[in-house]
């Protein structure tokens, strides 16, 4: 049952707050810009590339946990929550969850209208009996829930350690803000990605079909179209290094000679081998998984974990 309004039509203009992030960004010392840029379509899609790779372990092994532990989430959890999914994206491990804790409804929010419809009336056509509520919003932002949830308590579902790509301080902003969207009596299940091998790491963000590096590659390409960039592609190679005093993955855009460019009307300069960095993907040990919970504002009850303790499922209540 997909209960939904229209989709606002998408602005032909130039996205302002891309712009702004985009120029300030390369206007910073050492040049940084924010991940959420990634995802245009075909960003989208190559994430999606992404997450079936051999090498990137994060997606297969949440869903194995999915899969595996219905019966543990169900006792733990109760029936008849209304579950709140933060970045609902393509919502491919959501049913999963779904079948074994039986909600009383499923709020989908994501930033893409276009996935979010149809991801949503995908699930309402394999769950007939379960209100899909979807919300077209950036969670990072104060946003409404539907009134049909009101007064049921809530799960909110943040898998895919998403929470990963935030700097330490904005992950417990947000966190703080699901408490206080969930309400009293909420839980939340995350995913946390682990503390592991190097190179296991560094394999899992450049892979040996180069579709990391395409993706990261794609906002250069995005950059050009969408503000009248003139970026040489060929001017950028893909670089994943591992950080480990942030204990994070991040991913850069090297330079591979010196450039010079313009966006937007406004020129820019690199050295070669100077970077961009696009995107940083934090890890966990479990005490920093516990820590970083209880900061903001969650009481961790319950973890699950694969064999290798690669990732981590946590439940935590309000
Ligand atoms: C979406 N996010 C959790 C992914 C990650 O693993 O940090 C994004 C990603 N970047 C490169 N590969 C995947």
């Amino acid at each position: 049952m997909l209960l939904t309004e229209e989709a606002p039509a998408r602005p032909r203009t130039i996205d302002p707050a891309f712009r702004r992030d985009i120029l300030d960004g390369l206007a910073r010392e050492p040049k940084a810009t924010p991940p959420i840029w990634f995802y245009d379509r075909r960003g989208s899609e190559l994430f999606e590339q992404i997450t079936d790779l051999p090498e990137y372990y994060p997606t297969r092994t949440e869903t194995a946990l999915l899969k595996a532990h219905g019966l543990d989430f169900a006792r733990a959890v109760g029936e008849g929550r209304a579950v709140v999914e933060f970045g609902a994206g393509s919502s491919r491990k959501t049913p999963h969850l779904l079948r074994a804790i039986r909600p009383a409804a499923y709020v989908p929010i994501d930033i893409s209208g276009d996935f979010l419809q149809a991801s949503s009336a995908q699930l309402a056509g394999d769950f007939p009996e379960l209100p899909v509520l979807p919300v077209v919003g950036d969670f990072n932002q104060p946003l409404d829930l539907p009134r049909e949830i009101a007064g049921m308590p809530r799960l909110g579902f943040f898998p895919g350690s998403t929470i990963g790509n935030m700097e330490p301080d904005a992950a417990v902003d947000l966190l703080r803000a699901m408490r206080r969207l969930l309400g009293e009596d909420a839980m939340l299940l995350i995913g946390m990605d682990r503390i592991k091998d190097r190179d296991r790491l560094i394999a899992a963000y450049d892979d040996a079909q180069g579709v990391t590096a395409a993706f990261n590659l794609n906002l250069i390409e995005r950059i050009n179209r969408e503000l009248e960039g003139d970026l040489p592609v060929d001017g950028f190679a893909h670089r994943a290094v591992w950080n480990d005093e942030k204990a994070r993955i991040e991913m850069h855009l090297e330079a591979v000679r010196p450039l010079h460019f313009h966006v937007a009307g406004a020129c820019f300069h690199m050295d070669a081998g100077e970077t961009i960095h696009t995107e940083s993907s934090h890890k966990y040990g479990t005490r920093d998984e516990r820590l970083l919970l209880r900061a903001g504002g969650w009481e961790p009850v319950e973890e699950w974990t694969d064999d290798e303790g690669l990732f981590g499922l946590v439940l935590a209540k309000a």
